[in-house]
């Protein structure tokens, strides 16, 4: 079974003026689609791991019976179709707060404002392209760290609860150079908190 592109849950435009239509169309069907093009290619002498979810791709990455470069490959491609398949479901034009998330939020880093702005330091100040991250670790705590290129937390083991895409494609077009703006407007289409 090949992967394939998830349906969008919401219209290109649905995220503006926060992201735009253009961005989120090309994103989505050629960035996403590229990412699980070069996915499926990578397991295709692999017959065994082509039924297994992405996710558990990712978790077993480092143990996967498959050659070096493949192994990149999968790690590139496969993180890039899991955490753009999640990058979708947690955004949205209107919010649907977690309340529960949000409480755990306050418990573990003191107020939603001290989240944001931890989670804010970590989108800006990954060098080059990759995401931020808040994690649920192994032990149920809550983390905030960020990931260089397309590395899943599901590789260490972390589990996502919330990520932010900042490679330029996510923001080039609207945005140019000013990731911090990116970050500022997209709390707004950011639906769990
Ligand atoms: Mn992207």
């Amino acid at each position: 079974m090949k992967h394939t592109l998830p349906p969008l849950p919401y219209g290109y435009d649905a995220l503006e003026p926060y992201i735009d239509a253009k961005t989120m169309e090309i994103h989505y069907t050629k960035h996403h689609q590229a990412y699980i093009d070069k996915l499926n290619a990578a397991l295709e002498k692999y017959p065994e791991l082509q039924d297994m979810a992405v996710e558990v791709l990712l978790k077993n990455i480092k143990t996967l019976k498959v050659e070096d470069k493949d192994r990149m490959a999968i790690q590139n491609h496969g993180g890039g179709h899991a955490n753009h398949s999640f990058f979708w479901q947690i955004m949205g034009p209107q919010k649907e707060v977690d309340k529960k998330l949000v409480s755990e939020i306050e418990s573990a880093f003191g107020s939603s404002d001290e989240f944001k702005k931890k989670f804010t330091d970590a989108a800006a100040s990954r060098f080059g392209s990759g995401w931020a991250w808040l994690v649920k670790k192994a032990d149920g705590k809550l983390d905030v760290y960020s990931t260089g290129n397309q590395d899943s937390p599901l590789m260490a083991g972390d589990t996502p609860v919330i990520g932010l895409d900042v490679w330029e494609h996510a923001y080039y077009l609207k945005y140019q150079n000013k990731r911090p703006d990116y970050i500022t407007a997209w709390w707004n289409v950011l639906k769990l908190v």
